[in-house]
């Protein structure tokens, strides 16, 4: 590891760096909510709205509670927050509508039909403390309850035999989207035909080769055609689904927040309930499950056949933000963190390993570095008292940005700036590293 070799005056350039974050948060707000990028994403994601929110919240902190406070108008009536919300106006209606989720998604809204990680309760948590303190009961009295419906439907829906973790049934869910996690689960999965894929005109115009493959897409477009033929009832796709994964990165994130719910709910003056509690506690007991002591990493688990999915990928590091490694087993990660062959190229952190077969240095979640990810992993590292290693990638992390601009994701082996441009989650998340530093 070596840090001397990376700017830091904490004087102009990241005051530049601050104002220019800013800067594209504000270029984004398309007056109701901000969009993740100009271009391709003009609608409201789950996970990207409370990144941006994160980071918003250093800024305007009532413009990032009414962000967070937008998401709710998605949520359906059994609690489930969609990972998309369709913008009424855009050329994307005829996406919109292949979902087909009206009658369980709210009267007027067009949502999709799956969720995607549950940042929502760690983001309230952080806008809350820079709302001022009179407002703060208001906003958690409309964030809270809807976030315990949520979490209680991600543990009905998704977790009917208690395992501890939340299935998946699409990769969009895991907001990795292509991970080679879901390769191999998805390899006997014919892709839609292509009239079909064409329909998802957005998608496809993506397909290029920093993107997902033509083939992962007509994949994801036909794992939505069965979701969509099962009327997004849970019960019968956990059954019947080829394609169901307990992810580890979203059982992580979900354990984190479900630290951030128990917080803000004392906050108000209130307990969870007793069933919750539990649920919550089997969870981290799950998560530590995943670890596979030969490869001293965690994997995620894939369901119809059982065991674990031995494929390396950066969601190895979120049980350290969700606090529940051990110390000897935050070691190793350590120790994987810093191997120059693994997850320690010029710039870190890849999304997969270097070494791993089905890593590329250009192609979206299979190989490039995510700055939401950077940023999860930054603070699971201070959580365990490893601030060298933190204050390291949070270093790395901001010159990314100040060499190459809010980029959606990053080459780990040249920096270069890949995707889209003008990224909302990486300007925001710039923004809350540049305010947070190491405490040590
Ligand atoms: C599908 C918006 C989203 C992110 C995901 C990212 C990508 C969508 C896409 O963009 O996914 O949901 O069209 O490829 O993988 O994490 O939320 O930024």
């Amino acid at each position: 590891m070596n840090t001397g070799n990376v700017r830091h005056d904490v004087t102009t350039s990241e005051t530049d760096l601050h104002n220019q974050a800013a800067a594209v948060l504000r270029a984004n707000d398309n007056g109701h909510y901000v969009k993740p990028a100009p271009g391709n994403y003009p609608h409201q994601w789950l996970w990207d709205t409370c990144f941006t929110a994160i980071g918003l919240a250093h800024v305007d902190a009532r413009r990032a509670a009414r962000e967070l406070l937008n998401l709710l108008r998605g949520q359906w009536e059994n609690g489930m927050m969609p990972h998309m919300i369709y913008s009424a106006r855009l050329p994307y209606s005829l996406e919109a509508g292949l979902w087909r989720t009206h009658g369980l998604s709210p009267r007027g809204v067009r949502t999709s039909g799956i969720t995607q990680p549950p940042v929502l309760a760690i983001a309230v948590e952080a806008v809350v403390a820079q709302l001022p303190v009179a407002e703060q009961p208001d906003f958690l009295a409309a964030m809270v309850p809807a976030i315990e419906r949520y979490h209680e439907w991600l543990y009905r829906e998704r977790d009917p035999n208690k395992t501890g973790l939340v299935a998946l049934v699409h990769p969009w869910e895991s907001g990795t989207d292509d991970s080679p996690v879901w390769t191999e689960a998805m390899a006997d999965l014919p892709p839609a035909p292509r009239w079909r894929r064409v329909l998802w005109g957005a998608i496809m115009f993506r397909s290029n080769d920093e993107r997902a493959s033509s083939q992962s897409i007509g994949q994801m477009v036909r794992l939505v055609d069965e979701l969509r033929r099962a009327n997004y009832d849970s019960q019968t796709i956990l059954k019947t689904s080829p394609v169901v994964i307990r992810d580890l990165g979203f059982n992580a994130i979900f354990a984190a927040a479900n630290e951030s719910l128990e917080r803000l709910v004392k906050m108000q003056g209130d307990n969870l309930t007793v069933e919750l509690i539990g649920q919550i506690a089997s969870t981290r007991r799950a998560i530590d499950r995943l670890w596979h002591e030969p490869s001293r990493e965690y994997f995620s688990y894939q369901v119809p056949l059982g065991g674990l999915i031995t494929v390396s990928t950066v969601a190895t590091f979120l049980p350290l933000f969700a606090g529940i490694a051990s110390p000897e087993r935050a070691e190793y990660l350590r120790l994987q963190l810093v191997n120059p062959e693994r997850f320690s190229p010029n710039h870190p952190i890849p999304s997969v390993p270097l070494n791993q077969p089905l890593f590329e240095p250009r192609r979206y979640w299979r190989g490039p570095v995510w700055i939401n990810m950077n940023w999860f992993t930054i603070r699971g590292l201070e959580r365990y008292g490893m601030f060298e290693e933190a204050e390291w990638l949070r270093l790395r992390t901001l010159d990314l940005a100040q060499q190459h601009g809010f980029r959606e994701y990053y080459s780990p082996l040249t920096g270069d700036g890949l995707g889209a441009h003008e990224f909302s989650w990486t300007a925001a998340l710039i923004l809350d590293l540049l305010v947070h530093t190491a405490k040590d």
